[in-house]
């Protein structure tokens, strides 16, 4: 059934409550839980860094582009949010690469030359967004992946250095934020301060726009669909009963 949205709410609280079935769906998927889990092998999680790169490179470069944009430009904050730099080195961490080369490595290769519709479907939805008179709706996405990492991300991150023997935080930079104007390492509370101070620079540049406020909804619950859709280009664990018939080698 249909739920009544009153557009008069900020739209920290529209997203939070309009998107929370989406989120639902994305956090219970197949995909999410082997990543949660720290199931994937390790060459699985380095192949979806590799397609969040991009997402990320397709976003940043997107909101770098746009930060004039008066309904951006509050929550445009590259040093404290840009996950592009930190992505590519715990790439090149984990694939014992230098950071120049990882573009060159077999998984990225397949990766360039077979994208998975999924990963092609959401880089082509961010780019079409850079490109449009209203690129304003980059909000949603946005704020789909920094709250998320921001959030569910510190759990995936204590899971992940276990999986993958990272327990000296290397490889994991992509789950660091640095502190709200400061330079050292955010705690769980800094965390906290980061979306609170989020949540207000939404608010504050979208302000009483209903117009803008149902089209972020509408582009918060594409962009946890276009999520939902990376998840499902995982490939399974090989030490899972679900890998049937067996992965080819990577
Ligand atoms: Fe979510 N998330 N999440 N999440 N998340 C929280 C808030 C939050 C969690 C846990 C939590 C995604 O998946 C997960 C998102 C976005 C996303 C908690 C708070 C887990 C355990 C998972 C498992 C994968 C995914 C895939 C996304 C989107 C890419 C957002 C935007 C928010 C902030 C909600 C708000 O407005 O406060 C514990």
């Amino acid at each position: 059934m249909a739920s009544i949205i009153d557009l008069s709410l900020p739209i920290s609280t529209l997203l939070k409550t309009g998107t929370a079935a989406a989120h639902e769906k994305a956090e219970h998927s197949q995909g999410a839980g082997w990543l949660t889990r720290g199931e994937l092998d390790r060459e699985e999680y380095v192949r979806f860094l590799m397609m969040l790169y991009h997402v990320y490179d397709t976003l940043e470069r997107a909101l770098d582009k746009h930060a004039a944009n008066s309904v951006l430009q509050p929550t445009y904050n590259p040093s404290l949010l840009a996950r592009t730099p930190s992505i590519s080195s715990d790439i090149a961490y984990l694939l014992q690469t230098p950071e120049s080369s990882w573009q060159s490595h077999p998984i990225h290769v397949e990766l360039q030359s077979s994208p998975p519709g999924p990963f092609a479907a959401y880089k082509s939805r961010l780019q079409e967004l850079a490109d449009s008179q209203d690129p304003s709706p980059l909000l949603a996405h946005a704020y789909v992946r920094y709250l998320g990492d921001l959030s569910g991300g510190q759990f995936i991150r204590r899971r992940l250095a276990k999986s993958y023997n990272l327990e000296d935080g290397s490889g994991l930079s992509f789950y660091d934020f640095r502190q709200l104007g400061g330079t050292g390492s955010s705690t769980m509370g800094d965390m906290k301060k980061i979306k609170d101070w989020y949540r207000e620079g939404m608010d504050a540049g979208v302000g009483d726009n209903d117009d803008a406020k149902a089209a972020l909804l509408e582009e918060a619950n594409v962009a946890f669909e276009l999520n939902s859709g990376l998840f499902t280009t995982l490939r399974p664990p090989t030490g899972s009963a679900s890998v049937s018939p067996a992965q080819p080698p990577l």
